[in-house]
Formats: structure tokens, C-alpha cells, sequence
């Protein structure tokens, strides 16, 4: 194994700037608004603000499949959040998520104001309040919650710990992307078992656990994410690629991943979602076309 320095760490942590970091300009060790700075709003009874990380698409890929049950009370306008500019700390969005991270989600449909954070919570909010992809027998009630949580415990996992280490650190630490590398491909195997045995995540039905483990490991085996695919030997997951696959198919799901993308494919980039015809033409491609 190599050693990458011979750091020892002293009596007392103190933030070392620069530490060469993909995310060295916006982290700190603080909480706390930096700037003041109101956030838009605009007509629908939803107000997101987010972006295409796997934990923003988990709410637009919700919000999209709400829509495409007919729930019209699920209308959101979708601002992004340019989280590497540091746009998470202003008062604004401090104010929904005292914690800083996209997604946030204001419901605006009451008499006063309701602001979500936490992607999981978020999801059972709205499965709440459409009754939707959140069973209600008390079975398959818990088995779609333990997914969820299972989800939003192995992210930092996959996201804070291997996709890190592995895609964005200055420089590539030996001990580091094998222990997390480790702990990923057991998780996909968990759910990999899982999927041998059942259809969706937690059973017959597709539910808000399918919805909030998509964008993480369905995006891992379709090469989506960390461009880890090869690394992982994700191919060896046949039952995880069969079930994004069906995922895939399903209208709301590629809708949620285009909204608040701000890069990739310019066909596949929608900055804003204000409204279902943005999807056909508020894309990058056309807006970029039309100037
Ligand atoms: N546990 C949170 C995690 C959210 C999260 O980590 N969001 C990231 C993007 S995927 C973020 O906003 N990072 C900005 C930052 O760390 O300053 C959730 O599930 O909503």
C-alpha cells in the first residue's frame, strides 16, 4: 500500500486553505449564510431549488411521476443551485435548509409556507401528501422505508467517501479508495440480492426506495456516475442493470434527470423547469439555437 504523505495530524484541527480540492472554494467548517441573497419564486405550488446530483434528480424524478399520475397539485417551478459558487449559502436558501445542501422544496400550496430538506424527507412528504409510491399496509410500509433509509445512510458512501476519493481528491489516496470501494460493492451486492429475489426495491411496486436508489447505484451501472463503471466491474450486478433498465423506460425518470442539469449533453440540460412544454423547448440545444 502506498502512503500518500507523512501528514501527522496536529493537537487541534484548523482548515488549511488551499487543500487543492474540487470543492476547496465553497467548503468550511462553519454553518451559516455568507451572502445575502432572496431566492426566485415563481407561479406552481412547488418550489424547488436543486440540481442534477443524484440527490437533486430524486425530487424531480418524484415530481415528474406525480405528474404523470395526473396529480396537477404537484406543479413545481425548479431554480438550480450552482453549489460550486457557493449559492447554498445564501440567506435564501440557508433560510429552507439550514444545512446548506440541494434539494430544497418549498410547498407554497397552504396558507403559509412549508420548507422541506433532506432528500429523503422531501420524498416521504410528497408520497404523503399525493398517497402515492409509499405503501400504506404496514408491511410494505416499512420495507420501503428501510430502503430509504438504507439509501440515505449508504450515500455518503458512495458519494462523500468513494466517489471523492476516486473522482474529485487532489491526489489519489491508496487506503482511502479501497476501503470505500470495499463498502460500495458490498452495497451493490445487498442490493444486488435484493433484486434477485423482488422487482422493485421493497416489493411488487415501484416506490419512493426505487426512486431515491436510482440516481445512486442505478447511475453507477449505467456509467453515470464518477466514470467508475469499469472500476467497479459494475457489469457483475446483473440484477441492479435489469432493474435501472426498466427504470430507464419509465417517461418520468429521464425527464427528472434533465431538470436542473447544467452540463452534459445540451439536449439533455434543462436549467429551469417552469413548465411540462420546457422539456421541448427550454433545453440548452434550443435556447442556444434560438439566440
Ligand atoms: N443528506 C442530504 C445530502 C444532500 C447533499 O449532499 N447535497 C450536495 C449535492 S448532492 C450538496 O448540496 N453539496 C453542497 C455542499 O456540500 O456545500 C440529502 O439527502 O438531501
Amino acid at each position: 500500500m502506498t502512503a500518500p504523505t507523512d501528514y501527522v495530524p496536529p493537537k487541534v484541527w484548523t482548515s488549511q486553505k488551499p487543500n487543492g480540492g474540487q470543492f476547496e472554494n465553497v467548503n468550511r467548517p462553519v454553518a451559516g449564510a455568507t451572502h445575502n441573497k432572496e431566492l426566485p419564486v415563481g407561479k406552481h405550488p412547488f418550489q424547488l431549488y436543486s440540481l442534477a446530483t443524484p440527490n437533486g434528480v430524486k425530487i424531480t424524478i418524484m415530481l415528474e411521476e406525480l405528474l404523470a399520475l395526473g396529480h396537477s397539485g404537484a406543479e413545481y417551478d425548479a431554480w438550480p443551485i450552482r453549489i460550486g459558487d457557493g449559492e447554498q449559502f445564501g440567506s435564501g436558501f440557508v433560510a429552507i435548509n439550514p444545512n446548506s445542501k440541494i434539494p430544497a422544496l418549498v410547498d407554497r400550496s397552504g396558507a403559509k409556507p412549508i420548507r422541506i430538506f433532506e432528500s429523503g424527507s422531501i420524498l416521504i412528504y410528497l408520497a404523503e401528501k399525493f398517497g402515492a409510491f409509499l405503501p400504506t399496509e404496514p408491511a410494505a410500509r416499512a420495507e420501503c422505508l428501510s430502503w430509504l433509509f438504507w439509501q440515505v445512510g449508504s450515500a455518503p458512501y458512495l458519494g462523500g467517501g468513494f466517489g471523492h476519493f476516486f473522482a474529485y481528491a487532489p491526489m489519489k489516496i491508496e487506503y482511502a479508495i479501497d476501503r470505500f470501494a470495499m463498502e460500495v460493492k458490498r452495497q451493490l451486492d445487498v442490493l444486488d440480492k435484493r433484486l434477485a429475489e423482488s422487482k422493485f426495491v421493497a416489493g411488487d411496486s415501484y416506490t419512493i426506495a426505487d426512486i431515491a436508489i436510482f440516481p445512486w447505484y442505478g447511475g453507477l451501472v449505467k456509467g453515470w456516475n464518477y466514470g467508475a463503471a469499469e472500476f467497479l466491474s459494475v457489469e457483475d450486478y446483473a440484477h441492479v442493470r435489469r432493474w435501472a433498465d426498466m427504470l430507464i423506460e419509465r417517461p418520468a425518470v429521464p425527464r427528472g434527470r434533465m431538470v436542473n442539469r447544467l452540463s452534459g449533453e445540451l439536449s439533455g440540460q434543462l436549467h429551469e423547469r417552469h413548465d411540462a412544454s420546457d422539456f421541448k423547448t427550454k433545453t440548452q440545444d434550443k435556447l442556444k439555437a434560438s439566440y
